[in-house]
């Protein structure tokens, strides 16, 4: 801090105290010890049983949500918020960074299937929170962010650690409040939790000036709801069900393409039904990873820019596309007038809005998607004639393997270190990931077969979630009583730099997480990309150097294991599992390894290249 910003916050501070002490007046020379409340009374279960202050009243809100933990940091205008989860049945892990606070919350939101809850002081803190929240946004993550504001008097003054939190993360919320009232605090904070999932989910953001927070109240917290008429309807329009379902039954090319609604809706056992009662394969797009077992032969795993071939290849040859809970982004589409050329489209979404925004929908069935799935199961009496179509997609199977060379004068390929991994854990297992080639080996060469085990950051593309997630992946596992599931973060050299300093929570949380860094010493996507279409030109993307993260990964009291070779990796991994608390495997891949299949940007998914040459 320095000398200038010391006494413009202890200004700031005291104007918040004496605004909810005085009504607003400033008085100077008031100290922080005016700020001091009286600790809240307790029930047996350590909630808050009457919030008096609107501060109590947010953690009361929090309490009656049934929020587990809360990921944060400190600071000045979040204080009073704080001070109220003193002792309350809110648990908080203090992150090392705002942004690793939105992002643990994100993933733990993934992993439990509620709400993750992050917190952040004003001005920087709430800045800092702006990537995951844009992240979780993206994503349609169900998140709630609770940012401490200067005292309302102070609002547009530019005071210190003032910045518009409202005002910057509109564009980038489902909704957001400005908290105005001590009494009505704690019904905000609660229907922003239930706003967040209710329908479509996403992040919600609650901005707490402090004269609110400090502010008196006698006003009870109930259960948190969402605002009246915003449930949606769960089923679809029944004349349109009947009218997908006739089309379903005389397909002959018949498609599933689950997304990641399919996840978030807990729709995966009706998504297995349905393409397993009717006989219809199955593609996914990433964030729709887990919504189907990869190990069942009627899945041909995940479509788009460097999904499998064969994938793309059933898109771009299907003629009934059963699309549900996706927002077709243009990583899966590739170019929009070559998707799926010869289908009709059925697609099912919760959110109007989705449908034929990005693709023509010919059976546009909004609704919750176990619901709609449900819907049409019943709904088709006779399932496709579908037996050369599935005898064709498994053809494409065998022409198109995922595979990799390992010759023996290269180094270690990325993707064996990845299957390595899986070979070595159970089903259950969470993986987390930066974003880059190790996010793509650590989709392809993984072989999920359950729903909330893939977290990764999707629409956003943010490198640097990876650890962070981990962290928060691990606490949902670990207060749903799972401490047996691994949790293993894909890194990539260049993502986990970004935000490595999260190691210090985990270590000091005791969290038992694995990171593998797939060491490449490039940012290596963009080097693969420089190599396909700026000729080679290595601009601003070889590292050429890079930490020892095996030492760094002990300076913080972690594990670390650094590997070099094929022989090294088995035994490193196992190491790295059975040791209780965070370990760090630096794998040292090679630099020139390369993610295919690949569909250039806006390309054709029936034309993916395998190889450089074909791009
Ligand atoms: C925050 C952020 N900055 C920049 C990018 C652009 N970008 C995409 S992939 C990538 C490379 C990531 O490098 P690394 O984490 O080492 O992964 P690799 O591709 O080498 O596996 C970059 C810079 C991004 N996605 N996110
Ligand atoms: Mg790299």
């Amino acid at each position: 801090m320095t000398d200038r910003d010391e006494p413009h916050e202890t200004t700031a501070a005291d104007g918040a105290a004496d605004a909810a002490t005085d009504g607003g007046t400033t008085a100077a020379g008031s100290t922080a010890a005016d700020e001091a409340t009286e600790p809240p009374e307790r029930a047996d279960d350590g909630a808050i049983s009457a919030p008096t202050t609107g501060a109590e009243a947010v953690v009361a809100a929090l309490e009656a949500a049934g929020v587990d933990t809360a990921f944060g940091v400190q600071g000045g205008a979040i204080m009073p918020v704080y001070d109220a989860l003193y002792g309350s049945s809110v648990g908080h892990v203090t992150m090392a960074h705002e942004q690793g606070a939105a992002h643990a919350a994100d993933a733990y939101g993934v992993v439990a299937g509620e709400p993750g809850v992050c917190m952040a002081t004003s001005g920087p803190g709430a800045t800092n929170l702006v990537t995951g929240i844009a992240d979780a946004d993206m994503d349609s993550d169900a998140m709630l962010a609770l940012t401490g504001q200067v005292p309302t008097e102070f609002v547009g003054n530019d005071a210190f650690q003032e910045t518009d939190t409202v005002g910057v993360t509109t564009p980038i919320t489902k909704h957001n409040y400005f908290a105005g009232d001590a009494d009505e605090v704690g019904e905000t904070v609660g229907e922003a939790f239930a706003l967040s999932s209710v329908g479509r989910p996403g992040p919600t953001l609650v901005d707490l000036p402090k004269d609110v927070t400090l502010g008196d109240t006698d006003r009870e917290v109930g259960a948190p709801e969402a605002p009246a008429g915003t449930e949606p309807v769960p089923e679809a329009n029944e004349e349109y069900v009947a009218a997908a379902a006739e089309a379903i039954e005389a397909a002959e090319r018949p498609l599933c393409l689950f997304g990641g609604g399919v996840i978030k809706g807990g729709a995966s056992a009706e998504a297995r039904r349905f393409a397993r009662e009717l006989g219809i394969p199955v593609t996914t797009t990433m964030p729709g990873i887990g919504s189907f077992p990869e190990d069942d032969d009627l899945c041909l795993s995940w479509a788009g820019m460097h999904g499998t071939g064969y994938a793309n290849m059933a898109i771009s040859h299907t003629d009934c596309l059963i699309a549900v809970g996706t927002r077709f982004d243009d990583r899966l589409t590739g170019g929009i007038e070559t998707f799926a050329p010869d289908a009709e489209v059925i697609h099912v979404d919760i959110d109007p809005a989705e449908i034929s925004k990005n693709v023509h929908a010919d059976y546009p069935l909004v609704g919750d998607a176990a619901t709609v799935l449900d819907q049409l199961t019943a709904a088709v009496s006779e399932a496709p004639d579908a037996a050369d179509w599935r005898d064709q997609c498994t053809a494409w199977r065998e022409e198109y393997p995922m595979t990799y060379a390992t010759p023996d004068d290269e180094p270690l390929k990325p993707q064996f270190v990845v299957e390595a991994f899986d070979e070595a854990t159970d089903d259950d297992t969470i993986v987390t990931t930066g974003v880059g080639q190790h996010q793509m080996w650590a989709a392809q060469f993984w072989t999920y077969t359950e729903p909330r085990t893939w977290v990764s950051s999707h629409g956003l593309g943010t490198m640097g979630y990876g650890l962070p997630a981990a962290v928060g992946a691990r606490v949902a596992a670990d207060n749903a009583g799972d401490e047996d599931r691994d949790v293993v973060c894909f890194d990539g050299d260049g993502s986990f730099l970004m935000t490595l300093q999260e190691l210090s929570v985990a270590v000091r949380e005791n969290l038992d997480i694995t990171v593998a860094v797939l060491n490449n010493e490039y940012i290596g996507m963009v080097r693969q990309w420089q190599d396909a279409f700026f000729e080679g030109r290595h601009m601003a993307s070889e590292y050429g150097w890079m930490p020892e993260f095996d030492k760094l990964a002990e300076a913080f009291g972690a594990k670390g294991i650094a590997v070099d070779d094929y022989g090294e990796v088995a035994d490193a991994v196992t190491e790295a599992l059975e040791y209780d608390g965070p370990a760090v495997i630096d794998f040292h891949v090679d630099p020139q390894e390369n993610v295919y299949p690949m569909v250039p940007s806006g390309g054709d998914n029936a034309q993916f290249a395998l190889t450089e040459d074909q791009l």
